[in-house]
């Protein structure tokens, strides 16, 4: 059983029941011209998470293991979209890259680099958090899911919603400082700080070479 120096300690998966969760690494959020650059926001911040992990996905993907990617997103007829969501003005909107935040729409897929390969899975949900109003749990369930590698984005909003559901029920999340963003370096650095304070209250941090390197240990 890999086990990896992390915050507040260390932490140990078993390659039978570890999941890659890549939370929302869609155009509008980190692309230029995107959704997000539309409301203000340096996406550079986002950016630089695709980098260590297209690294992270290419060593996980050699070893077979489960990844599931998930995207932010509504109905055409934004019937699923909550009336306090859509009042904030943008989605469904016509953006740079289409409709935004609809799936279908090109800004709603996730970005060239973190293309899902056929075969793996993708969850639309609808909220911030993957397992609101989704099949994941039934997904991780199937799969006998305990340990989540929790990368994406952002930081503060769905990535922590996610953790937060993830922890509730039971599964140990791991989330990789530097595989996930926050347009806000200070909820960047807040938002790694609230998981493994208290002993870990929603999980472990670490980076993802850490991971590369418990993988290739066992081998
Ligand atoms: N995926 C995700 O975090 N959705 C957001 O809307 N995040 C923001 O930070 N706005």
């Amino acid at each position: 059983m890999p086990t990896l120096e992390a915050k507040p300690g260390p932490y140990t998966f078993n390659s039978d029941s570890v999941a890659l969760l890549v939370i929302d690494m869609q155009r509008d959020f980190l692309l230029p011209g995107g959704f997000g650059e539309s409301l203000g926001n340096d996406v550079s911040q986002l950016s630089r998470t695709i980098e260590p992990l297209s690294v992270l996905l290419a060593a996980w993907r050699t070893r077979g293991l489960p990844v599931v990617h998930t995207r932010e997103g509504h109905l055409p007829d934004l019937s699923d979209c909550p009336p306090a969501k859509l009042s904030r003005g943008q989605i469904g909107q016509e953006g740079a890259f289409g409709r935004i935040l609809i799936r279908g729409e090109y800004g709603h897929d996730i970005v060239d680099e973190l293309a899902p390969l056929d075969g793996e899975i993708v969850v639309d949900k609808p909220g911030k958090g993957a397992f609101y109003a989704t099949d994941l749990s039934e997904i991780l369930d199937k799969l006998g899911t305990r340990s989540l590698i929790v990368t994406g984005v952002t930081t503060e909003v769905c990535v922590h919603t996610t953790v937060r559901e993830a922890n509730d029920r039971g599964y140990e999340c791991l989330v990789l400082a530097d595989c996930v963003g926050s347009y806000f370096p200070e909820f960047q650095r807040a938002g790694l700080d609230m998981i493994a304070a208290q002993g870990g209250i929603f999980g472990w941090v670490a980076e993802s070479p850490t991971v590369i390197d418990a993988l290739q240990e066992e081998r």
